[in-house]
């Protein structure tokens, strides 16, 4: 049995199947309040809970409220996160403030990873990650979620890296940190919006109907197992009749670099000024590209946070 840590509050459901050793997928919450706008972020985030439950899992939302960590949200928390105007976005280092102000803030991958740690939740599933950001070989912008992946035993499921980051250098960095990078039902590690990129995943397993859950559940026992702490990079391509093709993305993606730049943003701004910019760019369409995939990734988190309860 998994004994959470005493500084969480954990929702009825989420402590019984935590207890239980039950299938939980926990989900991060900067995407509801600073990946998307309101009302969509609200709608996307009780949609995701639902498709998770829907597959035989327990959907963990994860976020501070009122200075509480808390794994598992009420809808109408969901709604304060997407909605109240004073909810921070919280990675690892902004975690220790909010606390201890008593304040709201939602969790990035990085801080979602670490409280999901703490609760005894395994498998995680996101959105888009963070990494390396173009430029960083003088900004040193290198994003809190590939520490974190170095070391906490967190499998996270995204749908790869978006072009507004340096990809290359995403995977590099994954690879000196020890982190598996694993493809489900493609060789070509997907840019979040589009499934190419041009780089390769460096592993890969078949689809989620093709024993692809299982073969993750393998990775991450075999992993862990031998003591290899940290995560696993879990990379879900967006279904193809819903991507934006990389060419077309492209386009949109530097022209909100080249505003980003004029404006002057820098730090943990740039990643919500980015994703708010490309959905005015493309007149809606990012969004709708961003929460199927998002809906793609939690159909593959319950499939493997079934499958990982099962071997355990
Ligand atoms: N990418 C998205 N949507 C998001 C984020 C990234 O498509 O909401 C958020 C995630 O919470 C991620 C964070 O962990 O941005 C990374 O921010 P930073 O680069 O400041 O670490
Ligand atoms: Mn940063």
């Amino acid at each position: 049995m998994t004994t959470p840590h005493s500084m969480l509050s954990l929702s009825d459901e989420v402590r019984a199947a935590v207890e239980a050793s039950g299938p939980v997928v926990a989900l991060e919450s900067t995407i509801i309040s600073h990946g998307m706008p309101y009302p969509d972020n609200v709608a996307m985030a009780r949609e995701v809970e639902q498709i998770i439950r829907d597959a035989g899992a327990t959907p963990a939302t994860i976020a501070v409220l009122d200075g509480v960590p808390r794994i598992g949200l009420s809808d109408d928390q969901l709604k304060v996160l997407g909605s109240h105007p004073d909810v921070s976005k919280v990675s690892v280092r902004d975690l220790p403030y909010v606390v201890a102000r008593s304040a709201h803030g939602a969790t990035t991958v990085a801080s979602t990873m670490r409280l999901a740690d703490l609760a005894g939740i395994r498998v995680f599933v996101t959105g888009g990650l963070g990494g390396v950001h173009q430029g960083a070989e003088s900004s040193m912008d290198v994003s809190a979620d590939l520490t974190e992946l170095g070391r906490t035993d967190v499998a996270v499921i995204c749908a790869g890296v978006k072009s507004i980051l340096d990809i290359g250098r995403t995977l590099e960095v994954l690879e000196t940190l020890g982190v598996p990078v694993v493809g489900v039902g493609s060789e070509e590690f997907p840019s979040f919006f589009s499934r190419g990129s041009g780089f390769r995943s460096p592993m890969s397993v078949p689809g989620i109907d093709d024993g692809g859950p299982e073969e993750l559940a393998a990775v991450m026992r075999a992993k862990w197992g031998m003591r290899l702490h940290g995560g696993v990079v879990i990379a879900n391509p967006v279904p193809e009749d819903e991507e934006i093709p990389a060419d077309e993305m492209q386009v949109f993606i530097d022209r909100a670099l080249a505003d980003c730049a004029r404006l002057g943003i820098t730090g943990k701004d740039i990643t919500p000024y980015l994703l708010g910019r490309i959905v005015e760019i493309t007149d809606g369409r990012s969004l709708a590209t961003n929460i199927a995939l998002v809906r793609n990734n939690a159909r593959l988190g319950a499939a493997l946070a079934r499958a990982y309860a099962q071997g355990g």
